[in-house]
């Protein structure tokens, strides 16, 4: 199988995040793309995804998957893992998890293509804003919810992390842990995995 992914991709750590926790390393080539952003063409991406975006994992058959909630549940499957548990209550505990995660990602990827690529003259405060205050709203979430996260880490758990990197990475001016002493305590426990620890986004 191939990936294709890149190193400050959050979406894409996720994914190769679990190939580590699944032990899939062997089955799975990386394949870096070069630059991708909304406003670019990427011809290896696009010929394995049509939304042209990270990450998408094409298969030895040819098929093609995206996006990550997607490619991670696969992957957990064909490595007979128990990374999205079957009993209902645990499983939509994880999928929410992984949804509230994702979504704060995405909120935080838009509001950086907004300030780093979008020209300065075109850029719209009163969205950035907005942006701003979903995201510490969602942070807030992740702090009441925190001490019911799993011991042993599911996809949600594991995308949560993912999140907080990516605030790290990008937003460091920003910092997320003020207010929130039980998600900042779970951090540093759960980056002492091998799967986080190697691969922090430089
Ligand atoms: N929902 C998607 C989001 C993927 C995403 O936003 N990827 C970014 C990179 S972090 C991307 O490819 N951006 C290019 C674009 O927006 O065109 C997923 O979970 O895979």
């Amino acid at each position: 199988m191939k990936l294709v992914t890149a190193a400050a991709s959050p979406f894409a750590r996720k994914v190769r995040v679990l190939i580590i926790e699944l032990g899939l390393q062997e089955a799975v080539n990386l394949q870096d793309p070069g630059a991708v952003t909304p406003v670019s063409n990427n011809a290896v991406l696009n010929a394995i995804n049509p939304l042209g975006m990270l990450p998408a994992l094409e298969l030895d058959n040819g098929d093609c998957l995206y996006d990550s909630p997607v490619i991670c549940e696969y992957l957990d499957h064909i490595a007979d893992g128990s990374l999205f548990p079957s009993e209902p209550s645990r499983r939509f505990q994880a999928l929410g998890l992984q949804a509230l995660g994702d979504g704060i990602l995405e909120l935080s990827v838009a509001l950086r293509y907004e300030t780093a690529l979008r020209p300065q003259a075109l850029r719209w405060q009163e969205w950035i804003d907005h942006q701003n205050e979903k995201i510490e709203r969602g942070l807030d979430a992740l702090e009441s919810r925190c001490e019911s996260f799993e011991p042993s880490p599911l996809i949600g758990e594991f995308t949560v992390a993912c999140t907080l990197g990516y605030r790290d990475f990008r937003f460091a001016d920003s910092d997320w842990r003020p207010g929130r002493p039980a998600l900042t305590q779970w951090f540093s426990q759960i980056m002492q995995r091998d799967s986080l620890a190697n691969t922090i986004p430089e």
